[in-house]
């Protein structure tokens, strides 16, 4: 049974390869929450892998069990790889949320001095906005922090990450899909805002 163990843990070793390498290459960014999964995939396969070659010398590739789990690992690897290339099932691609290109009007969302403090009550403020997608759906975070403190921007579902923006700086993004987007600061959980996209015909001009 060591064969088996031994591709189990080149299985292992391939899938978690592949679950860090993809959304850390840019490829897609929603399988980000799966890293830490991969890690752990990655590791014990690592860890099972001498068991595998040493305990039961060279693997035997005659053996039928070998030949399944290579089968099945290739197969799992292949879609996996497939469905990142066709932006597919797990793999949805960022762009479906963001637009290219600012709207007409924006909308700030001030990120509040203190925020960094576990018992502040009050961080991104607004802490949910509604936007119209295409009119008023473009959403810049500005980092107002007197100390100089970075904060994040990071979608709830992994749809979309600011990465670290320090005091004064801004992060800017545009929604384009309708739909209802949480969101939190990575190095301070208790941060949390919402973003709620409408779409449909445009308002008529706020009197
Ligand atoms: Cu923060």
């Amino acid at each position: 049974m060591d064969d088996a163990v031994l591709a189990v843990s080149v299985l292992f070793i391939v899938m978690g390869v592949a679950g860090i390498f993809i959304p850390f290459s840019g490829i897609s960014e929603t399988m980000r929450p799966l890293a830490e999964f991969s890690g752990f995939m990655l590791a014990l396969g690592v860890i099972m892998l001498p068991i595998g070659l040493f305990r039961g010398g060279l693997p035997q590739l005659s053996s039928g069990r070998t030949y399944v789990l290579t089968t099945l690992g290739i197969g799992l690897v292949s879609f996996v790889l497939v469905s990142a290339a066709l932006q597919i099932g797990p793999f949805t691609k960022i762009e479906e949320v963001g637009a290219v290109g600012p709207t007409p009007f924006n909308v700030t969302i001030v990120i509040l001095p203190g925020s960094f403090d576990p018992s502040a009550t009050e961080t991104y403020s607004p802490a949910s906005v509604r936007v119209q997608a295409g009119y008023n759906s473009t959403v810049i975070w500005v980092n107002a922090e007197t100390v100089n403190v970075a904060h994040t921007v990071t979608s709830d579902q992994g749809l979309f990450d600011s990465g670290l923006f320090g005091r004064d700086e801004r992060w800017v993004f545009t929604f384009a899909r309708a739909g209802i987007y949480p969101y939190h600061c990575t190095p301070h959980p208790w941060m949390v805002g919402t973003v709620t996209v409408f779409e449909g015909p445009m308002p008529a001009a706020a009197g």
